[in-house]
């Protein structure tokens, strides 16, 4: 069936493989809209498996991660590997809240067709959120960096969410006080594959690197044990480590195979795809009639919302329409 809006999808995807970025930045959009062709978009450009290596950066605000990607980049870049970053973080220089020096800073990066930096707001939900940004990884995968780059600020539920997707993450903290005890509170220190403790300059980083590293140690896990590097990012100090060890863990992955955890990863993501597919369909359904008619008679009081999605799912017809119901826009 021919449609204005499924043309100009077609024509997007088609500049999209050929490495347009203005594409590329229009699907993004598209995703951040949670506009109803993402589902299309991601079935075509979907691969699953690629030679893309995915880093998370996590960790407190200010502990210098831009800077450490700022930096990280320049390296990646002496090798000529394409990368991306997708920074979700509202103080973020990469997004709008920049001070003047981190623009200058990104400017660096600037007219670098080997290097796409981009943001994701941070308004709507925390699970839309993660899906988000798993769906602009996708399409960063799809069109073939070599390295993403995911930087999320906070020590939340959030971030664990989101460095779920990430092949290795790396978790930056700093000497200051009180610094990796929240960390450890937060849960961070047990997605760790490398920590950083960055602005090593300053007093304490030896004593943070050792508790790290005793934090380690207690866990006693065989297999990857992650390292704990000290990096001065403002002074391009300990890069070369951190790449070494990023490039070590990429490696490892690659070597130890872990069929139960990829399979468990499958899983779950199949379960996330379905349950953000029916969440999508079912506000698109509101101006079904029989949906309007039943949510009418919620807000009238005649009716609990149990009672009335327990009748919507009863009605075999009234779900087979809703489910099978494809909005097109564009
Ligand atoms: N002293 C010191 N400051 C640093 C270092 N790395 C970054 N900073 C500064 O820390 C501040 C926060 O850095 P930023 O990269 O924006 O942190 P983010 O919020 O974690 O992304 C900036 O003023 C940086 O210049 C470092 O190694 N030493
Ligand atoms: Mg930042």
């Amino acid at each position: 069936m021919s449609n204005p809006g499924n043309d100009r999808l077609e024509q997007l995807l088609s500049r999209f493989a050929s490495g347009d970025r203005m594409a590329l930045a229009r699907l993004i959009t598209l995703v951040e809209n949670r506009s109803a062709n993402v589902a299309t978009v991601m079935e075509r450009l979907y691969s699953g498996v690629g030679n893309t290596h995915v880093i998370g950066i996590t960790g407190p605000p200010g502990a210098g991660k831009s800077t450490l990607i700022d930096r990280l980049i320049k390296k990646l870049r002496a090798r000529k590997q394409q990368v991306a970053v997708l920074a979700i973080d509202p103080s973020s220089p990469f997004s709008g809240g920049a001070v003047l020096g981190d623009r200058v800073r990104m400017g660096d990066h600037y007219g670098d067709p080997g290097v796409y930096i981009r943001s994701l707001s941070t308004r709507g939900s925390h699970g839309g959120l993660s899906r988000a940004a798993r769906q602009i990884v996708t399409l960063l995968e799809a069109f073939k960096f070599d390295v993403i780059i995911v930087e999320t600020a906070g020590v939340g539920q959030t971030e664990l969410d989101i460095m779920d997707l990430a092949h290795t993450t790396v978790v930056v903290t700093v000497p200051e006080g009180g610094d990796g005890i929240q960390i450890m509170k937060a849960g961070l220190n047990e997605i760790a594959d490398i920590f950083v403790v960055n602005k090593a300059d300053r007093d304490g980083a030896d004593r943070v690197k050792a508790e790290l590293e005793l934090n380690v140690h207690l866990r006693a896990d065989a297999g990857w044990r992650p390292p704990v590097l000290l990096t001065e990012a403002a002074n391009d100090r300990g890069l070369d480590a951190l790449v070494a060890q990023l490039d070590r863990h990429w490696e490892y992955l690659r070597a130890h195979k872990d069929p139960q955890a990829e399979r468990q990863h499958r899983v779950h993501e199949f379960i996330e795809i379905l349950t953000g597919q029916l969440e999508e369909r079912a506000r698109n359904a509101m101006d079904d009639q029989r949906v309007h008619a039943l949510v009418e008679s919620v807000c009238a009081g005649k009716l609990n919302p149990y009672s009335a999605v327990r009748m919507l799912l009863d009605d075999a017809s009234a779900m087979g329409a809703l489910l099978s119901k494809t909005v097109v826009d564009s």
